[in-house]
């Protein structure tokens, strides 16, 4: 090979990596939507309480002692957790609004728990935990994320980690504001539920014409899922080759 076949060798490749880098997607950095999940303001600041007769969410640091036969115990993680206490048949929900962003590519929920449940038995709705997506003021089911169920250990102290895929049920809520609660109904005897951690987030398909004004690829991005975005570059960097080999293999014969 000459030495001008390898500087046309090296500027196609060059070539290559710059149509790869200039149809390569920016990506979406996933969006937190719950502040002071972790309750270390040692508050339930930005969290919504809503209660029936004696049912309450406070916040523990360790020396709580709730009403009824639980006794003190640990925050889950750190100095403060948040913790659903009553004296008698009630309810209380700890929620937190969020607006449900357009273009979701996924959706994940996750928090940490311990359940302590002096009833003998779970049972649905009486003597249940429910995590829920509702409607902006709470007074709507819109999906069960999780709930305890009969037959579930009355004892879980843990602390145990949940986490669920939200995406389909997200989907249907696009651009909506809604709300991520935590309740709890006590309809037989003491039950105190323990939340940390809570952490609720998305990631969006981009607008990438926003981002790479030069790229063309962009005005057909958001409609598309991660996986095709991700060909985008690929295919351009294979047709990019091909091109520029096809016409090195020319000019050389
Ligand atoms: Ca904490
Ligand atoms: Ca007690
Ligand atoms: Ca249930």
């Amino acid at each position: 090979m000459t030495l001008r076949n390898y500087q046309k060798l090296l500027v196609g490749t060059l070539a290559i990596v710059f149509v790869t880098w200039m149809t390569s997607p920016a990506y979406a950095t996933p969006t937190e939507h719950i502040t002071n999940g972790d309750f270390e303001t040692g508050s339930l600041a930005d969290w919504t309480i809503v209660t029936t007769f004696s049912g309450d969410w406070v916040i523990n640091d360790g020396t709580l002692d709730p009403q009824g036969p639980g006794i003190s115990i640990a925050p889950i993680s750190d100095n403060f957790d948040a913790i659903s206490i009553q004296d008698a048949t009630s309810s209380a929900m700890l929620s937190k609004p969020f607006t449900v962003p357009t273009g979701i590519i996924s959706a994940n929920v996750s928090w940490n728990d311990r359940i302590r449940n002096f009833a003998d038995i779970f049972e649905d709705p009486t003597q249940e935990v429910r995590v829920e997506i509702r409607n902006s003021n709470g007074t709507e089911v819109l999906a069960t994320i999780w709930s305890t169920d009969a037959g579930d250990p009355l004892n879980q102290e843990g602390p145990n980690s949940r986490s669920f895929d939200i995406t389909s049920t997200l989907h249907g809520l696009e651009g909506q504001e809604v709300r991520l609660c935590f309740s709890q109904e006590t309809g037989i005897f003491f039950l105190n539920y323990s939340v940390d951690n809570v952490s609720l987030t998305t990631e969006t398909a981009l607008v990438a014409g926003k981002l790479l004004p030069l790229d063309s690829s962009a005005l057909f991005l958001a409609g598309i899922n991660s996986m095709m975005v991700w060909m985008i570059p690929i295919v351009a960097g294979l047709a990019g080759a091909g091109a520029y080999m096809v016409k090195f293999r020319f000019e050389k014969d």
